[in-house]
C-alpha cells in the first residue's frame, strides 16, 4: 500500500510550479507508483487564465476551494467551477481555465504523468517515457 501526505513531498521533485506561474501541481501519485493514473492536488493562482489543451491525456478535475470558469474554445461555453463540481475532459478538450480567487483542484490524468512535466506552447502534456 502507498500512503503519502502533501506535507512531504512539498519541496521535492513531485512538487512541480508550471513555468506560466499559474499553478502548482503536487503530484501525490506518479507514474512509477504503478496506479495507472497519477493524482494531483493543484493550485491554480487568482486572477490567472490558462490555455489547456491536453492532446495525449485524459483529466478529471474535482474543485475543492476557490472559484473559477472554464471556457470552452470550440463552443464558447462558460462553466462555472466551484468547489464541488468536476469536469472530465473525456474528448480532450481545449479550453482556458480561469481562477477568480485560488483554486484548489484534485486532478487524475490517465495515462499516469511521471513527473516533470509541464504545459508545451498548446497547453499540452507530452507523453514521456520513463
Ligand atoms: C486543471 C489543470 O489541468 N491545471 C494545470 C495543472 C495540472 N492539473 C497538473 O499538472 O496538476
Amino acid at each position: 500500500m502507498i500512503v503519502r501526505s502533501l506535507s512531504e513531498i512539498k519541496n521535492t521533485k513531485r512538487d512541480v510550479r508550471g513555468e506560466c506561474g499559474n499553478w502548482t501541481s503536487r503530484r501525490l501519485l506518479l507514474k512509477e507508483d504503478g496506479m495507472g493514473f497519477s493524482l494531483h492536488d493543484t493550485i491554480i493562482r487568482a486572477g490567472t487564465v490558462t490555455p489547456i489543451w491536453y492532446k495525449n491525456h485524459l483529466e478529471a478535475v474535482y474543485c475543492i476551494e476557490g472559484s473559477g470558469e472554464i471556457e470552452l474554445v470550440e463552443s464558447g461555453e462558460k462553466i462555472p467551477i466551484e468547489p464541488g463540481v468536476m469536469y472530465a475532459l473525456n474528448d480532450h478538450d481545449r479550453h482556458l481555465l480561469r481562477a477568480w480567487q485560488d483554486m484548489r483542484l484534485i486532478c487524475v490524468f490517465n495515462p499516469a504523468l511521471t513527473g516533470r512535466e509541464d504545459h508545451d506552447k498548446d497547453g499540452a502534456y507530452p507523453l514521456m517515457e520513463d
